[in-house]
């Protein structure tokens, strides 16, 4: 076990390149890591809860009523960043609006505690998002909107955690990106992924090609043109849709390739959310050397103007995504 580091250990000897002298930055990582802990606990019963031990909605046998998996989540990972005091306010996707915490911390924190919750039913792959910022409010009062309406690039921090065949933590504090493997039998994430890279150009393309017909003339011509038979550029690609966004960015991220939730004529705007999924793994991927867009624009340089925004989001190898952001601008 000589060369092997834990994620415990990472934190602390990242706490100084961070400027984190108060180690208040490094609380947070461990609240986010204990909570991720025991949402994997949860998630791998998951089937046991709903087919032998009775599915959400029902009561317990303390007569508790059951909460979803997403709603259990959100509530473990609130009552983990609480206990640390270091968040003055938290933005969720399971929270109409944001909550104020504690007026003396220093940071915020938005977040998707289970995204993909649709799949937990047929045991795929889920994650949650996060994104971390300084508060712009002075220390000592409520945060307020403002506080969490801030651009991508401002982002402090950003991670998701993949609960798959086996669940990781990836995460940056914009010096590169690491990923840690949790080992279930000691309780322990270690170091498994150091400083990931996406390859440049990649060959799996993801979208809900359902929706093709709903899309922009741009999108389905970068659509047809994955699909296109060319030798020399090695197409056709390989289309890969899980239909769960942190497991196919996972995948495009040490695989090489694109992921696609564009605008369509139901979802003007998209279907994923600025804040707590698209940016996070925006800051992820550009600290890997790739690139996410909402087709014109630099996903992190959006002002945001509302929580629970939606943008079209694309997401992946640097090649890949300039490639449909060529098609979308000749519209
Ligand atoms: P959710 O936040 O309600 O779970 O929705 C987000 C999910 C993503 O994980 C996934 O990429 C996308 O929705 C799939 O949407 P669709 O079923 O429309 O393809
Ligand atoms: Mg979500």
């Amino acid at each position: 076990m000589e060369n092997v580091k834990t994620l415990g250990e990472f934190i602390i000897e990242q706490q100084s390149d961070f400027s984190d002298s108060t180690g208040e930055f490094s609380s947070l990582l461990s609240a986010i890591r204990l909570a991720s802990k025991v949402v994997n606990q949860q998630v791998n019963k998951a089937g046991l809860m709903s087919h032998i031990l009775g599915s959400a909605g029902e009561q317990n046998i303390q007569g508790e009523e059951q909460q979803k998996l997403d709603v259990f989540a959100n509530n473990q990972f609130i009552k983990a960043l609480v206990g640390r005091r270091v968040i003055c306010g938290i933005a969720s996707e399971e929270n109409d609006d944001y909550i104020p915490i504690n007026n003396n911390g220093r940071y915020i924190i938005a977040m998707d505690p289970l995204d993909g919750s649709s799949n937990i039913d047929v045991n795929v792959s889920i994650g949650t998002i996060f994104s971390i910022y300084q508060r712009i409010t002075p220390i000592g009062q409520q945060v307020r909107a403002e506080d969490f309406l801030q651009k991508g690039t401002r982002q402090v921090a950003a991670g998701y955690v993949i609960y798959g065949s086996s669940t990781m933590l990836v995460y940056t504090t914009g010096n590169g990106v690491n990923g840690f493997t949790y080992d279930p039998g000691i309780g322990v994430y270690f170091l498994s992924h150091p400083d990931m890279k996406i390859p440049a150009a990649g060959k799996i393309y993801s979208i809900n090609e359902g929706n093709i017909n709903k899309c922009s003339a741009g999108v389905k011509q970068y659509v047809e043109y994955c699909k296109h038979v060319d030798a020399a550029t090695k197409r056709p690609y390989t289309g890969r849709y899980i239909g769960s966004l942190v497991a196919d960015f996972h995948r495009n991220l040490i695989k090489g390739g694109i992921y696609m939730y564009p605008a369509t004529t139901d979802a003007p705007k998209g279907k994923l959310r600025l804040l707590y999924e698209c940016n996070p793994l925006a800051f992820i991927v550009e600290q890997a050397g790739g690139k996410a867009s909402d087709g014109h624009r630099r996903i992190m340089e959006i002002e945001p103007t509302d929580l629970h925004q939606r943008v079209p989001f694309f997401v992946g190898s640097q090649s890949m995504v300039d490639k449909v952001g060529d098609l979308i601008s000749q519209e």
